[in-house]
């Protein structure tokens, strides 16, 4: 069974000017994040922006990261929409670009039984040739998985793994255990230490696309048994996160982005720009934590 390992950038969907995908930007995003040691990319997730994406966009850009990372790297695609024909749909697309795996946040608004959404996910590994994760975030999706839901989800071999963003590490390392041979991602980056300790081998973080060389460092210092060190370094980025919570996530990377030269425009409305005072508040936190 295929095993994930390592750092997996959850990529901005970067914009130009008129509000497109900006195919020469996101080139540059992934050779950064390469360059600095990320084993691959998680696409059209929470931060990818991926509900205010249409389909074709969302197919557009499984074409265009998969070309830019060439075979450099490894893919994962979120996929998924709320019925399940649609999400097989994009799953097909995926798969016709030799994705590494295919990813679904569970279809959420419809109160669906627990016995329809593992059907689902049962359906998108039927559907197509490719590994399946399971995107558990509970604050977002409102859907609570159970150790008994989890059971069920990967007692089917195609469900390689889950992406947990959660903080709950008593149940990431229940899991850890309880599935040696399947992929459990840590998807916080703000306890990707103590998810380290719990036994994390892999993460998938929206802020490794502004930091990925802090995480590499702490996976260095953890392996290295230097705890100081390490527990300096979830500090210095935990300070981002705040800042970045405070802000509003997803702009405020795309702020920092733009402060390293990478101008991926906006956040897609409803989302509203930053005002300035958020905007140094953001610059004075990058800068005093070594991020430009
Ligand atoms: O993909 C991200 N999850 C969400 C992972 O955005 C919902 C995380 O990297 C968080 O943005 C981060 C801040 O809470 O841990």
């Amino acid at each position: 069974m295929k095993k994930f390992e390592g750092l997996y950038t959850a990529l901005v969907t970067p914009f130009d000017q008129d509000g497109k995908i900006n195919d020469a930007v996101l080139q540059k995003l992934i050779e950064k994040n390469q360059a600095q040691g990320v084993k691959g990319f998680y696409v059209s997730g929470s931060t990818g922006e991926s509900y205010l994406l249409s389909t074709d966009e969302r197919k557009y850009l499984i074409d265009s990261v998969t070309e830019a990372v060439g075979g450099k790297g490894e893919v994962i695609v979120n996929i998924g929409m709320f019925a399940t024909k649609h999400s097989i749909e994009l799953a097909r697309h995926a798969y016709s670009r030799n994705v590494s795996a295919i990813s679904s946040v569970p279809p959420f608004y419809f109160p669906f039984t627990k016995n329809e959404l593992v059907t689902y996910y049962e359906d998108l590994a039927n559907a197509v040739d490719t590994p399946v994760i399971v995107y558990n975030i509970p604050k977002m999706s409102g859907i609570e998985f159970t150790l008994d839901d989890f059971d069920r989800l990967l007692a089917n071999e195609k469900i390689l793994g889950i992406k947990h963003t959660s903080y709950d590490l008593f149940q990431f390392q229940q899991l850890i255990e309880a599935y040696p041979d399947k992929s459990i991602f840590i998807g916080h980056d703000e306890i990707y230490l103590s998810a380290l300790a719990a036994g994390a081998k892999a993460g998938i973080g929206s802020t490794y696309n502004i930091m990925a060389d802090k995480f590499v460092k702490l996976d260095q210092c953890f392996a290295g048994n230097k705890k100081e060190e390490a527990l300096k370094i979830q500090g210095e980025i935990n300070c981002v996160v705040q800042a970045l919570c405070k802000v509003g996530v997803f702009k405020g990377v795309k702020e920092i982005l733009k402060m390293q030269g990478l101008d991926c425009g906006s956040c897609r409305k409803p989302f509203l720009p930053l005002n300035e005072s958020q905007k140094i508040f953001l610059r004075e936190t990058a800068e005093k934590n070594g991020l430009l």
